[in-house]
């Protein structure tokens, strides 16, 4: 009698959206990742060869040592696009090829990006708090103050990617100009390009930041590019906290440095600086950027294609890139 050949054995690192988690239960055999520390090393040790894929997020990442503990790995599914927290270089030494979810959430993220920005240039959060505290019907009246024109304003992108083209789009709707920063300047688009961060900065009314995360980008907006962003200009990050000197923000938002900031992300999520909450220049959201229905299940989808198609291919749809 010919055995039925077994499912892939999939170990999954955190918490996924219940669509999700059914499909990879329905199609794989799954085991859930213990939380890091003594347990997690010691269900490596015990069972760390069992497992074919793993699956897990830009969030929860893969590190080196994770994927030194499960010696039988053949590939990593990844919910995100950001690879700060994976390195595809170390899998790809073992042949592993990591999939991830570049693409489908460009629209959601510019989209996020733009409405950061308005609400910071409009104060719009602010307006919010005001009127909802009886401060338009205060005796006597309390104004409210003005906010900064965002059609015409000049925008300035740090990162020219996927995500940056769809945010550099999206300008177009208002009149901006638009220039951007990158190491390299990106061939076919009508913007100019700036070398110098810093003059980019000086240059601009908004500054938008949407580079990759890790080590080469770390505190790329030092204490040096937000004073030459100066007192009228905004920073809007949507790309990860530690591009950005949190600390050195921080500063500059309390001495009125920079005009204000608008926030998705932090350089230790999920902590935010207190000292922010007490801020008005600043709009503060949680890492939602991709968090809508239809991207996150673009995404969910990503994740099941890459998988699906390693284990009929040998490849997976979207690639990381790697080194050489
Ligand atoms: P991408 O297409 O790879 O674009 C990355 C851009 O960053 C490129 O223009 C790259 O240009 C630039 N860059 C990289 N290193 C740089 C450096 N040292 N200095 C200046 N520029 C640098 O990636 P993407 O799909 O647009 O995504 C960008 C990032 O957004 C992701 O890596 C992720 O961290 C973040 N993200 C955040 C959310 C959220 O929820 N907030 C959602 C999705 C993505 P050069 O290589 O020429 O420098
Ligand atoms: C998600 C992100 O919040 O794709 C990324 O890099 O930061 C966001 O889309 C993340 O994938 C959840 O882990």
């Amino acid at each position: 009698m010919l055995s039925t050949p077994r499912r892939p054995r999939v170990l999954q690192a955190l918490r996924l959206m219940p669509w999700l988690e059914e499909r990879l239960a329905a199609a794989y055999e799954v085991t859930h990742l213990p939380p890091a520390g003594d347990e997690r090393e010691a269900f490596l040790a015990a069972r760390g060869g069992e497992f074919d894929a793993l699956v897990t997020s830009a969030a929860a990442g893969a590190t080196p040592a994770l994927l030194d503990g499960l010696p039988n790995l053949r590939v990593v599914s990844s919910f995100g696009v950001g690879l700060d927290r994976i390195d595809p270089d170390h899998a790809a030494r073992r042949g592993i090829p990591v999939g991830y979810t570049p693409e489908v959430l460009n629209d959601c993220v510019a989209d996020l990006a733009f409405g950061l920005l308005l609400d910071i240039a409009r104060r719009l959060p602010e307006a919010d708090r005001y009127v909802r505290a009886g401060r338009w019907t205060a005796q006597p009246p309390v104004a409210f103050p003005l906010g900064r024109q965002v059609s015409g304003a000049r925008l300035g992108i740090v990162g020219l990617g996927r995500i940056g083209r769809t945010i550099a789009r999206r300008s177009a709707g208002f009149d901006m100009e638009v220039r951007y920063h990158a190491r390299r300047p990106v061939a076919d688009v009508p913007y100019v390009h700036e070398a110098s961060l810093h003059d980019l900065a000086r240059w601009c009314d908004f500054l938008v930041v949407i580079t990759a995360g890790g080590a080469a980008t770390r505190h790329l907006v030092d204490a040096s590019v937000l004073e030459a962003l100066g007192p009228d200009g905004y920073l809007v990050n949507v790309a990860r906290g530690t591009v950005v000197d949190e600390a050195a923000l921080v500063r500059a938002l309390q001495e009125r440095r920079i005009a204000g900031a608008a926030l998705d992300v932090y350089e230790d999520e999920p902590r935010v600086p207190p000292a922010l909450f007490a801020l008005d220049n600043v709009v503060l959201v949680p890492h939602i950027a991709s968090a809508t229905v239809q991207t996150r299940q673009a995404m969910a989808q990503l994740v099941l294609d890459n998988l699906a198609s390693f284990f009929a291919t040998g490849r997976v749809r979207a690639a990381a890139p790697v080194a050489s």
